[in-house]
């Protein structure tokens, strides 16, 4: 039987666990809307505070689905449902023609049969290398590995698919021991503002490409002999953000979104959740608190004001952060439908939304190290970007402003 046995030394951030000293191998299975979850293990340097009892959030209640189903008004609904002038939104979301939208064709393969040729692993850290190593080769920027902690399962499905084919509600059942958190960047040239079409298509990118990454990862552990499950924008059973903060890779900010030293905000998520032996990384602190906590730029660009400009922090489930409007935010999303299907400005208005250059490397290792040197780049950004940066931005056949009907601008 084949086996993985190198002896060679862990990196940093990545620390072994043993069985015995986990407390996320339980089953997700909830009883009710929002089940207690256990106590999170000692997770050093955490900087999003868990004070309380975490629970479950249920599926049915997360804003995709309440806007489809009509629960933000009838308006925003229609808007949803309907077709968008914009190509792009047409092959990303399987809204109207499912038949052009390839990330579709990927939900029959999110999970699947083992190989029964099990490889042993001998050593959970080596895995971890060669599993980060798979991801970073299929297309992901960045892998991070943490135990699956059964407060971000959702108690119960509720994507719009579940509504369509009736099992919304079922309660979610995930006994995965690790997850393995998968982030891409989104191009910084279709992030130079927002909303529109522009950045509408990079984030449909980043979601088929999060996918892509996820599924392939998956079938690989299966190969393995491990069971593995994908998890991304069309079949998904877990929040993305806690997972990816927990496996190192980010810090939860003020904008609602995890960023990271060199993509920022700017980025999306998958997750596979899996049995094989793993070791696990430690969350990190960048500074990203720090700085959002001297900063407003996403809450005073907010079209509909969503993010609080505020740094008294509510507990929402037993973690205390930041409490977003996400219902405004949603509906705003359906506000013009001919000019633009989502909105990410609180991403593009981020100082850390930089192109990886030697200025963003020097700011990025600066931030963390002194309040001085935040406040200073604070200015430096608003002097260089403005206090709320608007850019007129043209790609393809796309134009930001001052169209009127920005998917269907004429090709001559
Ligand atoms: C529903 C949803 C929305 C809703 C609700 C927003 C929200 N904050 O949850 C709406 C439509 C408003 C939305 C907007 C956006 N979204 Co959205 N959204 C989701 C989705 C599908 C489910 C999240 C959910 O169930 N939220 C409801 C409850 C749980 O939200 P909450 O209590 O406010 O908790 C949020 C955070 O505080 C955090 N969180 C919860 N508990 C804990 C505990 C700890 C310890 C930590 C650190 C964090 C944390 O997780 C939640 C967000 O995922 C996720 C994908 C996924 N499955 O994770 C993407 C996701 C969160 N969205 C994403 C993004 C980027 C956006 C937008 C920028 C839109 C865009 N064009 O890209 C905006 C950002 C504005 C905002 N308000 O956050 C990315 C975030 C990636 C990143 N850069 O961090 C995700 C992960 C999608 C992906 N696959 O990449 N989104
Ligand atoms: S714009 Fe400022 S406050 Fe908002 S997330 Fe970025 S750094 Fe934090
Ligand atoms: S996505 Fe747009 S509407 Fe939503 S919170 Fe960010 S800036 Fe506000």
């Amino acid at each position: 039987m084949p086996h993985f046995r190198d002896p060679l030394p862990t990196s940093g951030r990545t620390r072994e666990v043993s069985p015995s000293a986990t407390q996320g191998n339980g089953s997700a299975t909830a009883g009710a809307a929002e089940a207690a979850a256990p106590a999170p293990a000692a997770v050093p340097r955490l900087t999003t505070p868990i004070v309380g009892p975490r629970e479950q959030f249920d599926q049915r209640q997360q804003n995709h689905t309440r806007i489809s189903l009509g629960e933000l008004g009838e308006k925003a609904a229609a808007a949803w449902n309907s077709e968008s002038v914009d190509p792009f939104r047409r092959i990303f979301y399987p809204l109207n023609r499912p038949q052009n939208v390839a990330m579709r064709s990927w939900l029959k393969v999110a999970d699947g049969p083992l190989n029964p040729q099990r490889v042993e692993v001998r050593n959970p850290a080596k895995m971890s290398e060669i599993i980060k190593g798979v991801g970073k080769f299929l297309g992901a920027s960045e892998v991070g590995i943490c135990e699956l902690d059964p407060a971000y399962v959702y108690s119960h499905r509720g994507l719009r698919i579940d509504f369509y084919k009736g099992r919304a509600g079922t309660p979610i059942t995930l006994t995965h021991r690790y997850a393995i958190s998968i982030l891409i960047e989104m191009d910084y040239p279709n992030f130079r503002n927002s909303p529109g079409f522009i950045d509408d298509a990079a984030v449909g990118k980043g979601y088929l490409e999060t996918a892509k990454v996820a599924v392939s990862l998956a079938g690989y552990i299966r190969e393995l002999g491990y069971p593995a499950k994908a998890h991304f924008h069309l079949e998904e059973e877990v929040l993305h953000i806690p997972i990816a903060v927990m496996a190192g890779l980010g810090e939860l900010a003020r904008n609602g979104s995890m960023i990271t030293r060199k993509y920022g905000p700017r980025h999306r998520l998958a997750t596979v959740t899996t049995d094989l032996p793993l070791a696990v990384d430690q969350p990190v602190d960048l500074g990203v608190q720090k700085l959002c906590r001297m900063c407003t730029k996403c809450a005073v660009s907010c079209p509909v004001q969503a993010i609080p400009k505020e740094n008294e922090l509510p507990v929402i489930r037993g973690v205390q952060k930041w409490y977003l409007d996400n219902d405004a935010c949603a509906t705003y999303w359906t506000a013009n439908w001919k000019r633009w299907n989502s909105c990410a400005r609180c991403i593009a208005v981020c100082p850390w939304n930089r192109p990886w250059n030697r200025r963003q490397r020097l700011a990025t290792w600066l931030v963390p190290r002194s309040k001085l040197a935040r406040r200073l780049l604070l200015k430096l950004d608003d002097l260089l970007r403005g206090k709320r940066p608007n850019p007129q931005v043209e790609w393809l056949y796309y134009k930001q402003k001052g169209v009127k009907d920005a998917g269907l601008y004429v090709v001559e």
